[in-house]
């Protein structure tokens, strides 16, 4: 049997084959798996050491922060604290970024997550995620971040669930792992991962129906209607977590969709933030063929104009996401 490929392993090798590679963004690759497993022990453990619940207090966005939340931003922000590897790190979770210039004066990365995607199912013991993007260092201020997801140089998310996983892309293709817990290392499942051209499932909150735009209620109500050729419809597959969601898609094909919504806050009606969520995770569907867009826009070439914008969201399979296109223009 051939030995199985850890992730230090795979980064070293594709590291090798990258030329004027100085291996500084394969060790931050491995610093976040680091924390990713500090982040999966502390959720195993969160309904015995009494971790789970509010943390009494509130992102910048007026949402409520978990303790879970709070912890794992701070698991985070201490894997870059040494190494000189970052010399910025903005989350969802932060008003301003944390600033590593003065320990890190020589960084040439910077990193943006959202440490606790999901946050609503900490306490049911439901599907969660951390979303990451790493982007190059130019000044050091947050103009480094303000700039088209294109710009990003890898991404990717960890899911917790009944495994751990990691998928991430370098903008060669998208890998997958799992946690092996009997040796505590992420080994490679799969390589290269396709997205589906085409899927069965949807998910969208479709409670918020009522405040979407006449197009998109038009285009939910296509997928939930049978083909006239085939009698297909759509299932409906929403779990709370865009990370769980979109994984589901990447494997299976699909749509995920938070679209503009009348009552969301935020620049263009959307709830999702273009810096933590969509754009590192339009760079691993892209990257697998899939698609994101705006309804308008791809959600790749949108430049924010600050940190915790939020946007619409369709992101998927190549076939859905086109088909959600056509109907948003209609909107
Ligand atoms: P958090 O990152 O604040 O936990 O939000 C979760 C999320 O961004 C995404 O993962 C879910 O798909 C979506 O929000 C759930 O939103 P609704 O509660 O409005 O369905």
């Amino acid at each position: 049997m051939p030995a199985a490929i850890t992730l230090d392993r795979f980064i070293l090798e594709q590291q090798r084959s990258a030329a004027g590679s100085t291996g500084e963004l394969s060790l931050l690759l491995v610093r976040l798996g680091v924390a990713a497993k500090r982040i999966a022990d502390a959720l195993a453990r969160a309904g015995l050491t009494g971790s789970l619940g509010s943390a009494g207090s509130a992102n910048v966005q007026g949402e409520e922060q978990k303790k879970l939340d709070v912890l794992a931003n701070e698991i985070l922000i201490e894997a870059f604290d040494y190494g000189g590897l970052v010399s910025l790190a903005a989350s969802e979770e932060m008003e301003h970024p944390h600033s590593y210039e003065a320990k890190s004066p020589e960084a040439r990365y910077a990193v943006l997550f959202d440490p606790m995607d999901g946050s609503s199912n900490i306490d049911v013991n439901g599907t969660l995620g951390t979303i990451f993007s790493i982007r190059r260092r130019h000044d050091g201020t947050v103009a480094d971040l303000l700039r088209a997801g294109t710009e990003q140089v890898a991404a990717g998310y960890f899911l917790f669930g009944p495994a751990v996983l990691l998928v991430y892309t370098c903008g060669d293709g998208v890998h997958l792992f799992a946690l092996d817990p009997s040796i505590g290392e992420f080994l490679l499942v799969r390589r290269e991962v396709r997205m589906p051209e085409r899927g069965k499932g949807y998910a969208v909150n479709e409670g918020r129906a009522h405040a979407w735009a006449p197009g998109v209620r038009a285009f939910v109500e296509q997928l939930k209607t049978p083909d006239p050729k085939t009698g297909r419809v759509y299932s409906t597959r929403y779990s709370a977590s865009l990370v769980g969601d979109v994984h589901r898609f990447l494997l299976e094909g699909g749509i995920y969709l938070y679209p503009a919504d009348a009552g969301a806050k935020g620049d263009g009606g959307g709830k999702l933030r273009v810096l933590y969520e969509c754009q590192p995770l339009a760079f691993v569907v892209e990257q697998a063929g899939g698609r994101a867009s705006t309804g308008r826009r791809r959600v790749l070439d949108v430049v924010p104009a600050s940190l915790h914008e939020r946007m619409p969201l369709a992101i998927g399979s190549r076939a859905e996401v086109e088909l959600f296109q056509t109907y948003a223009a209609r909107a």
